[in-house]
């Protein structure tokens, strides 16, 4: 995650697709929720900024990043959403922990991105420490859940645009 380059929450307005009549469902962790609910209000925002209604945003939390897959899947598999932010935040600690929730949420995301219609984005913040997850949850990095939100939005009207 180079962010020291690009803030999370920069975007040109005019280049990003308008969400009106896109239904988006959020799946997000208790886990670390400080930085987790940061990040889902921020996406809300952000979606609501570019044009999605407040009520075709669906919010279904989950205990930690690991059940992201399962929350994830889910919501693709009812056919309900357009498009699917999934968002938790790891940080490592003193076991191999870490590097097991990481890898498995990855895989499990991405294999739902190849498996089915809709797109799933990765919302996932995974930082050495506390320090490093504030500053990208509406820190001096911005807010990774703006970043999901833009991307939700381009991977809709890009799924449109290829479909026609
Ligand atoms: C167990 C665990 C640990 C150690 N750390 C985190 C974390 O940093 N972030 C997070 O979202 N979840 C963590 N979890 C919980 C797992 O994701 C999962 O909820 C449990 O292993 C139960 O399946």
């Amino acid at each position: 995650m180079a962010t020291e380059l690009k803030n999370l929450s920069s975007y040109d307005p005019t280049k990003v697709a308008n969400g009106k009549g896109r239904k988006i469902g959020i799946v997000y962790a208790e886990w670390n929720d400080e930085i987790t609910y940061a990040l889902r209000d921020g996406a809300v925002k952000t979606l609501l900024a570019n044009g999605v209604e407040e009520s075709d945003i669906t919010l279904a939390s989950v205990p930690g990043s690991f059940e992201l897959i399962f929350g994830a899947s889910q919501m693709v598999k009812s056919k309900s959403y357009d498009a699917v932010i999934a968002i938790g935040c790891v940080i490592r600690g003193d076991t191999p922990h870490f590097d097991y929730i990481c890898e498995g949420v990855t895989a499990g995301l991405s294999r739902l991105n190849v498996e089915y219609d809709t797109p799933v984005i990765f919302g996932l913040i995974t930082t050495n420490n506390l320090q490093q997850a504030q500053e990208r949850s509406g820190g001096r990095l911005g807010n990774k859940g703006d970043e999901c939100a833009i991307t939700a939005l381009q991977m809709m009207a890009l799924r449109q645009h290829l479909q026609q």
